[in-house]
């Protein structure tokens, strides 16, 4: 977008002072953040954005799972939305969510100061607990916010921690009374850092994303008989601790059979009684498998079904698996993936279409709207950790890229 002869850009100082500012609430050793949804922390870093929507004089609503929505309201018709989320991991880093939501606020900020008043609405969404790391689903509020679930399901739904949705939300005081889904936008464009090596290795920096790949998350739960360490004999033992292990091997060992894009991790292990000279008598633990393809997601989940049957029979342990998330691969808009592209050009920056890896709210905003996401660089592909790190060239050029690309959507006059 030019005004006068200069093209418009957002101010990269603004946006980084903003981002280290929120990046302090919740902080953890080695610079990284620590506020999973719904903990006081969730609560002050919701608080400290949603004062900065005020200070620009957006319209705020909160709705019933707590997504916070901030509306520029100039301009007729659907908003163009963009946003993400500023829940983190245990041990999050300053940029996984809370780059989008900031660079959304400098989109406008930078519109309001240079005097440019879109013909569209602008909003800013701060989806509730995108990571799903406490409660299962990831990305539930923005679920939710689509119509993928109801307020009900989501108030019911309870964490690791035994806490229950519906408490906590209330707790910190973000029950908000709009209810969900949330209102069509014309448009959802979210930014993100890649959180993959892909555009390091490549060189690139920016990336037009053409998806999501499917994710698939169980709980599995094996219970065993619980014995002593010393004078049980090794052929009479019925040990989950070995049978979780085996089952952790087996799904690494089904990635590498399967290749290209197949990812399994086994992110949490909880043994009962959990203790040196105890045989445990149960262990829980979280799968998180996914790909591109459908088809061989599927396949993946069959074979895990079936090993852990053999398995079960095999260690004489009993072996109960549940769903936690399943959502299938997403294509985004190739109208809004093409947008990206070109933006990127005109600013003479490098890019490159590319699938993500990680689940993302604009895979529940695809289900209202054309939707689309732009990625920056992660360095050495780091993230859900400390030190996840994005030049700060390379975050101002997001934002810019976010900026042409509302702005050109705010421009559209047809209704999708
Ligand atoms: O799990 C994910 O991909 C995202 O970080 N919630
Ligand atoms: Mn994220
Ligand atoms: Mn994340």
């Amino acid at each position: 977008m030019r005004t006068a002869d200069k093209q418009l850009s957002i101010n990269g100082p603004r946006l980084m002072k903003r981002i280290m500012a929120l990046a302090e609430v919740g902080a953890i050793a080695g610079g990284g953040c620590n506020r999973l949804a719904l903990t006081d922390a969730d609560r002050d870093g919701r608080d400290v954005v949603v004062a900065w929507m005020q200070d620009l004089g957006l319209d705020v609503v909160v709705d019933a799972v707590g997504n916070i929505i901030g509306t520029w309201a100039v301009g007729e018709g659907p908003a163009v939305m963009t946003g993400s989320h500023i829940d983190t991991v245990r041990t999050g880093g300053k940029y996984d969510g809370n780059y989008g939501v900031l660079a959304g606020l400098e989109v406008i900020e930078t519109c309001q100061q240079a005097g440019i008043v879109p013909q569209r609405p602008l909003a800013v969404g701060i989806f509730t607990d995108e990571e799903g790391a406490r409660f299962a689903p990831d990305m539930l509020g923005s679920l939710v916010y689509a119509g993928g679930m109801t307020t009900e399901q989501a108030h019911d739904v309870v964490g690791i921690d035994g806490a229950r949705f519906g408490d906590e939300l209330a707790r910190i005081g973000y029950l908000g009374s709009v209810p969900c889904p949330g209102a069509s936008p014309h448009a959802f464009v979210e930014l993100h850092i890649e959180q993959g090596p892909l555009l390091e290795v490549n060189g690139v920096r920016i990336g037009s994303v053409t998806g999501v790949q499917g994710i698939s998350w169980q709980e599995v739960v094996i219970d065993g008989q619980s014995n002593h360490a010393g004078t049980t004999p090794m052929h009479l033992r019925k040990d989950p601790a070995y049978a979780a292990a085996e089952l952790t091997v087996f799904v690494r060992q089904l990635a590498s059979r399967f290749g290209g894009d197949q990812v399994c991790t086994v992110g949490k292990i909880d043994l009962h009684p959990n203790l040196t000279n105890v045989v445990a008598s149960r262990a829980t633990l979280t799968l998180d498998v996914r790909n591109t393809n459908e088809a061989i997601l599927q396949k993946a989940e069959a074979e895990i079904a079936a090993f852990c049957t053999a398995l079960a029979m095999r260690e004489q342990v009993t072996i109960t698996r549940r769903v936690l998330v399943r959502f299938e691969p997403v294509i985004f808009d190739d109208r809004v993936i093409d947008m990206v592209e070109s933006a990127a050009r005109d600013r003479g920056d490098s890019v490159q279409r590319m699938a993500s890896g990680a689940g993302h709210d604009a895979q529940m905003l695809a289900r209202m709207c054309p939707s689309g996401m732009i990625f920056v660089p992660s360095h050495k592909g780091l993230s859900h950790n400390v030190n996840e790190h994005t030049d700060e060239a390379d975050l101002i050029a997001g934002a810019n890229i976010l900026l042409d690309v509302m702005l050109q959507l705010s421009a559209e006059t047809f209704t999708v």
